[in-house]
């Protein structure tokens, strides 16, 4: 057989073979075969030596043409398998526009968080700022800027998880009274501030103690603020929680920072005020501590408090959030029971 017999032959079996080829990977050999570099083509342009000069040219162009004749029905040929894929995974992949979406379940908010919110946003509204102290404080902000000299016995009214000899978890959020004191500038304006947060002691848990809790500390410092202001703030924040019904009480108390200071009990959810298990049979449960600024804690902290005086308050958010949705037991809030935290989940869609 000549050359050109050869050729012929190649490409009468080429272009079966390229038609027949079953996928890609097959068409991919079959062209390796054909036209790459040790394929048959190349094989036949190789033995050019063997023939007379004066053919040559005419084998090249030959070789040339049979090359680019197989790589016009490979090409065709690949495109085919490419568009049959997508066909495929066209076919595959449709999507039912019709079928109904699926139900995105909402979280719930948890009840102290619903309370924080609330609060806080009521008292930006007053013209409060929001600061946020340190649940890992040190014995000087937590007790001894605060009127508490170390030894001094109202220590006892707050049992302290100490961790070293200065620092401690916070017992309070009173912390953050002396922190904004030490930076406040009183030439630009009045201090206000809200502080919650965590909290931390060595109380026994019951129905309405718990060994963390969380308060919100508020703080207002200025010439000429009175108790009248004190009373005045605490009445609005409790009527904004819980109604113009519910009835609320200031209590004398103690505490070193403030003098005279206060406690606000609100009455009993569950019993309305006639005594049972949970308010301890007093017909009250104490939300708040507060009262007017020592002046021992603004001159620690550098204000001049012959000048300036102020209130501050430390309400628990956990009693809170027990009188507004009545629950019955504080514990309830840190066990994280699903079932309790949905009951606080808003509407689904
Ligand atoms: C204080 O912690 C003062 N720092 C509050 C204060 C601030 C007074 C500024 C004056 C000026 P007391 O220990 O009473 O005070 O706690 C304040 C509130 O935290 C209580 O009224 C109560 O609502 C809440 N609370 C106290 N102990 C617990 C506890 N173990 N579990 C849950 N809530 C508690």
């Amino acid at each position: 057989m000549d050359l050109f017999e050869k050729l012929d032959k190649l490409r009468q079996e080429g272009l079966k073979d390229i038609n027949q080829a079953t996928d890609q990977k097959n068409l991919d050999k079959i062209r390796v075969e054909l036209v790459g570099k040790k394929g048959q083509l190349t094989e036949i342009l190789h033995s050019m030596k063997d023939i007379a000069p004066s053919e040559r040219p005419k084998v090249g162009q030959e070789v040339n043409q049979i090359r680019d004749l197989f790589q016009k029905q490979i090409d065709e040929a690949k495109n085919k398998f490419v568009q049959a894929l997508i066909e495929k995974k066209l076919a595959e992949e449709k999507i039912d526009v019709t079928l109904p979406g699926r139900k995105g379940h909402l979280g719930s908010q948890h009840p102290i968080n619903i309370i924080l919110d609330d609060l806080e946003s009521y008292f930006i509204a007053m013209g409060y700022s929001v600061v946020q102290g340190p649940e890992i404080e040190t014995d000087h902000y937590c007790f001894e800027m605060m009127n508490l000299p170390k030894d001094h016995p109202a220590r006892d009214m707050q049992a302290t998880f100490y961790i070293d000899e200065e620092n401690l978890l916070r017992t309070q959020t009173s912390g953050d009274q002396a922190r904004v004191l030490e930076k406040h500038d009183f030439s630009k304006g009045p201090l206000k501030m809200v502080g919650p947060g965590k909290v931390y002691r060595r109380d026994d848990d019951d129905a309405t103690h718990s060994h963390q809790f969380q308060q919100m500390e508020g703080l207002v410092v200025d010439k000429n603020v009175t108790m009248s202001d004190l009373k005045g703030t605490l009445e609005m924040i409790a009527k904004h929680m819980f109604g113009q019904d519910r009835k609320t009480r200031l209590r004398p108390s103690y505490f070193p920072f403030t003098e005279p200071s206060v406690e606000m009990d609100v009455s009993c959810f569950n019993c309305d005020g006639k005594g049972c298990a949970i308010c301890k049979y007093t017909g009250w449960i104490e939300v708040l501590g507060a009262g007017m600024v020592h002046p021992n804690v603004l001159e620690n902290a550098g204000v001049d408090s012959s000048v300036y005086g102020g209130f501050a308050f430390g309400l628990g958010l956990d009693r809170f959030a027990i009188l507004k949705y009545g629950i019955s037991d504080i514990r309830d809030f840190y066990t994280n029971d699903v079932r309790f935290l949905k009951q606080f989940r808003k509407e689904e869609n």
